[in-house]
């Protein structure tokens, strides 16, 4: 499949995605609307859809559609808005832009910004359980659960987040097995969940769900992966957010590892490792996911 086929599948996916979000946020006028107001403009507020539109995808596999799988990608979109909501906060990374336009805390207030994503946190489980997803009770537990895991503190993407604050400080921490460990839990967890759950919503067999998960890890670490390098080759406009701050933070990535030319090569071979699997399990049926991993490392925002 050719990049633009994909291109217009996730921008097609982006617009009926963004004019359903609203649906999500009613704002009822009183005072305390002022945090709805502010999840709002932080989901609102651009971004690639590249988890909802991956929960879509593996949905789509076993012949779910963008309504049945919408729910959870919300879900999962509001969740990983807070994400970005917190690490933007002073107390986090301190950045003032976010998605080209200006962080929650900046926008609204710093209080504010903190309960946004406590909101949002909070919401992605209300829309999981409160009934209204079109799958059985046991399958809705397991979504929670899964998504629990996935963003916690334990072995999800707070932990991630913990040990990547804590590796800035101690230098022996910098490890090739550290950085891979903390990106796999920072970044790999929500999108092996994106995958995880379109498949256990939609019924996939143990070997089908394992190919999915196997895919999602190695993307993950890919994405990531990407991330360092836009941060060093990046175009500011483009990826919206500011850019060379792992220098100067001295943070390890992957970039500082391997240099950029050996990080572009081990993306490319993490890539091509998903794209065999996704294709020896699904075939062409496999085509968007598959063409999804290029632009992954191919993206320029
Ligand atoms: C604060 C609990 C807590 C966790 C923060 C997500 C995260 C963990 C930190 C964000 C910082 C960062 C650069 C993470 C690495 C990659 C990443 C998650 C980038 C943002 O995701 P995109 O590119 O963003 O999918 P859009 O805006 O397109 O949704």
């Amino acid at each position: 499949m050719n990049t633009s086929v994909l291109q217009t599948e996730l921008s097609n996916y982006t617009e009926q995605f963004n004019s359903r979000l609203p649906e999500f946020f009613p704002l009822n006028g009183r005072p305390e609307g002022r945090v709805v107001e502010a999840m709002k403009y932080s989901v609102m507020n651009g971004g690639k859809r590249l988890r909802p539109f991956l929960v879509y995808q593996t949905g789509r596999l076993f012949d779910k559609n963008f309504e049945d799988t919408l729910r959870i990608a919300v879900s999962l979109e509001c969740l990983h808005s807070y994400s970005l909501i917190h690490d933007d906060l002073p107390a986090m990374d301190n950045d003032d832009l976010r998605r080209g336009k200006p962080t929650c805390h900046k926008a609204f207030d710093e209080a504010t910004a903190i309960l946004a994503g406590d909101g949002l946190l909070t919401y992605a489980f209300e829309l999981l359980s409160d009934g209204k997803i079109p799958a059985s009770a046991d399958i809705q537990i397991k979504l929670v659960s899964l998504l629990a895991n996935a963003a916690g503190a334990f072995n999800g993407m707070v932990a991630g987040q913990m040990l990547d604050l804590y590796a800035e400080r101690s230098p022996e921490l910098n490890t090739e097995t550290m950085i891979k460990h903390i990106e796999e839990m920072k970044t790999g967890r929500l999108i092996r969940y994106a995958c995880e759950a379109g498949a256990v919503f939609a019924g996939a067999s143990e070997v089908e769900t394992k190919a999915l998960i196997d895919y999602s890890r190695k993307i993950g670490i890919a994405f990531q992966i990407a991330d360092d390098l836009l941060d060093v080759e990046g175009e500011q406009s483009l990826v919206g957010k500011t850019l060379g701050k792992d220098k100067t933070q001295g943070k390890l990535t992957f970039v500082s590892l391997y240099g950029v030319d050996k990080a572009h090569q081990l993306a490319q071979t993490y890539i091509d490792e998903a794209q065999e699997l996704i294709n020896r399990q699904f075939g062409s049926r496999a085509n968007i996911l598959s063409a999804l991993a290029d632009f992954i490392i191919n993206r320029q925002y």
